[in-house]
């Protein structure tokens, strides 16, 4: 094997992101990060170039793994898994002029500014965001009248209603407490059934766009989950508390073999206000209903970041599995195994346990 040429533990090395504690924000190098971050959103919005968004993401995701300053040595950024030569160069005009050029030419560019803000939109991508760019909008509204949508079951007056709150960032306590509401109504349904708040929030985020909520029903009665959801919605929305509902997938969904067992409700609510809640917004949640056996999965596979989910994918094939939010599965004879717990899947995948905060890659 390659001596690491860094002068970090070991785990510094690891082809796995994964692998790597990656905290929130880094505590040496996270004025790179952020530069970093607006070179690889440009390169999702402008497609195919020679240092793609992925290259950019792998790069970020070490450096924030990089449990010390670079600016002393930048060249050490060399021997980071996933810093290119191309890469390297940047960083050291970082620690040279204070910023990297093309970063500040970037903030500068309009088109860059309003193409990133369309994809602030529910259900607008990059690809999307550009094509609407280039047929003339410039706008929010733009887009919502030339057809984009936050779902098909949004009207365009009402997204552009709404739209404002959605932007507003929610607040922990806030999220816990949409959380402690929804399990309060799903209790008269299902009354033992538990719940983890995912997504950015467990991974220590202090503030999250929306609020990801996985329940499972601990009992052994078998009461079909599809109902459970059907009348939970129901009884949200006659409360008024859901405003909205934006898509719910159901194991009976032509997605079937992908997303057998997991129900997925993408709603819009509105809290009332309260001592935590000092002013009603209206807020994206994703109600997502595992079976008990596979709870460990969908809380793993809805916590992220998006990179620790690709990683951890990529670890599981290459150790004969494939893992989803659905469970993990044997390639050799497709069993899904029992993951009640995430420690189960860390623990078969013969990879140490990362806790939330540290998953941040
Ligand atoms: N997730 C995923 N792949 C997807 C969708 C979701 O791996 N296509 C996982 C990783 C995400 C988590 O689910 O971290 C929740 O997705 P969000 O889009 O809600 O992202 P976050 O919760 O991380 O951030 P925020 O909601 O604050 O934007
Ligand atoms: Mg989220």
């Amino acid at each position: 094997a390659n001596q690491p040429k860094t002068a970090g533990p070991s785990w510094c090395n690891s082809e796995y992101a994964c692998m790597r504690p990656s905290p929130l924000k880094s505590l040496h190098n996270q004025g790179l990060v952020d530069q970093l971050e607006t070179l690889r959103l440009q390169r999702t919005l402008t497609g195919g170039q020679e240092v793609n968004a992925t290259a950019y993401g792998r790069a970020i995701s070490a450096v924030k793994s990089y449990p010390r300053s670079i600016a002393p040595n930048p060249s050490l950024a060399a021997s980071l898994k996933g810093v290119g030569p191309k890469i390297v160069k940047l960083i050291k005009q970082y620690y040279t002029n204070g910023s990297i050029a093309e970063v500040d030419e970037i903030r500068r560019d309009t088109s860059f500014q309003i193409m990133s803000q369309f994809t602030e939109l529910y259900g607008i991508g990059p690809k999307k965001a550009r094509e609407y760019y280039s047929e003339g909008c410039r706008t929010m509204d733009d887009v919502l009248r030339m057809g984009g949508s936050m779902g098909t079951h949004l009207h365009v007056e009402e997204c552009l209603r709404i739209l404002p709150d959605l932007r507003t960032k929610i607040p922990r306590p806030e999220v816990e407490e949409i959380a402690r509401y929804i399990h309060q109504e799903l209790k008269a349904i299902l009354p033992d059934a538990v719940y983890t708040i995912c997504g950015g929030f467990r991974r220590g985020k202090p503030q999250s766009n929306d609020v990801d909520i996985v329940f499972a029903d601990t009992s052994p009665s078998t009461r079909s989950q599809l109902t459970a959801m059907e009348e939970l919605l129901r009884a949200l929305k006659k409360k008024a508390y859901v405003t909205h509902i934006i898509n719910v997938t159901t194991p009976s969904d032509k997605y079937e073999r992908v997303f057998s067992r997991l129900d997925i409700a993408e709603v819009v609510v509105l809290p009332p206000r309260s001592d935590t809640v000092p002013r009603s917004h209206y807020r994206r949640v994703d109600i997502i209903f595992s079976p008990l056996k596979t709870y460990g999965a969908a809380v793993l596979g809805w916590t992220g970041s998006r990179q620790f989910e690709r990683d951890l994918r990529r670890i599981a094939q290459s150790r004969g599995y494939t893992f989803h939010s659905t469970g993990l599965t044997s390639n050799n004879d497709k069993t899904t195994l029992e993951t009640t717990r995430e420690e189960d899947i860390f623990s078969v995948l013969e990879i140490p346990y990362m806790p939330p905060e540290l998953r941040n890659c």
